[in-house]
C-alpha cells in the first residue's frame, strides 16, 4: 500500500489552533487505498530541522504532503522552497533568524516534486478556491518545505514532496472580516489531492 505522510503544525503567534493540524488530525487513516500517517510539528526552526531526516527514515513515505496555515482566502499550492530563514517574529522557541541560509551546501531553491497544477485543478474542480503560490515565505513553513526537499535530494530518496498553505478555519476568524475556509472544504480538497497522487 502506498504511504503518504501528512504533516501539520502546532499553533503559533496569537492563534489558539492551527488549521493545518486540524485538517491532518481530522483526516482518515486510509483513503483511496493509500495509508495516511499523521505528524504534528512544532513551529520551531531548529526542531523541524532535526525531525525531518528522522521522519523520512522512520516512515519511508512515498509522498509527504505538508500543511501550514496562512492568512489568505485560498488553498495555496506552493511551488518553491527557498534556502532562506528570515523571520519577522520569533518562532515558538523564541528564535528569530535573519537572512540565514538553511543549508550551506543546499541549492538556493527546490521546486515541489508533486504535480502542482494537477493538484490545483483537482481542488478547484470542487469549487474550492485554490491557487499556485510562488513563495512559501521565509518562516517555518518554507523551512520545513526546504528541509524535506533537501533531505530527499541528499539521501537520494524517491519520496515526492509537496507543501500546501491553508486559510484559517471559520471558527478562528469569527467576529472579524478575515477570510477563512470550513474544515469540511479542506477535507474535500485533501481527498481530491490524494486521489490524483
Ligand atoms: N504557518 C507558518 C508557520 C506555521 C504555520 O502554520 C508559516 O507560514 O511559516
Amino acid at each position: 500500500m502506498k504511504r503518504i505522510l501528512l504533516t501539520g503544525f502546532e499553533p503559533f503567534h496569537e492563534y489558539k489552533i492551527n488549521s493545518s493540524w486540524s485538517l491532518v488530525d481530522s483526516f482518515e487513516n486510509t483513503t483511496s487505498g493509500i495509508e495516511c500517517i499523521k505528524f504534528r510539528l512544532p513551529v520551531e526552526f531548529r526542531v523541524v530541522s532535526s525531525i525531518v531526516p528522522e521522519i523520512l527514515k522512520q516512515y519511508k513515505p512515498d509522498i509527504v504532503l505538508a500543511f501550514g496555515q496562512c492568512t489568505g482566502d485560498s488553498i495555496r499550492i506552493e511551488r518553491v522552497a527557498l534556502n532562506l530563514d528570515d523571520a519577522r517574529t520569533a518562532d515558538n522557541s523564541g528564535y528569530t533568524p535573519a537572512d540565514e541560509p538553511i543549508h550551506a551546501d543546499g541549492k538556493n531553491a527546490y521546486f515541489s516534486s508533486l504535480p502542482i497544477k494537477a493538484i490545483q485543478h483537482a481542488v478547484a474542480a470542487k469549487n474550492i478556491p485554490a491557487i499556485i503560490s510562488n513563495s512559501a515565505g521565509t518562516y517555518v513553513c518554507n523551512h520545513l518545505f526546504y528541509e524535506l526537499l533537501y533531505w530527499c535530494d541528499k539521501l537520494s530518496l524517491p519520496t515526492k514532496i509537496g507543501f500546501v498553505h491553508l486559510p484559517r478555519l471559520t471558527e478562528q476568524v469569527s467576529g472579524t472580516q478575515n477570510p477563512s475556509l470550513p474544515l469540511q472544504q479542506m477535507q474535500i480538497a485533501l481527498h481530491e489531492i490524494i486521489k490524483i497522487l
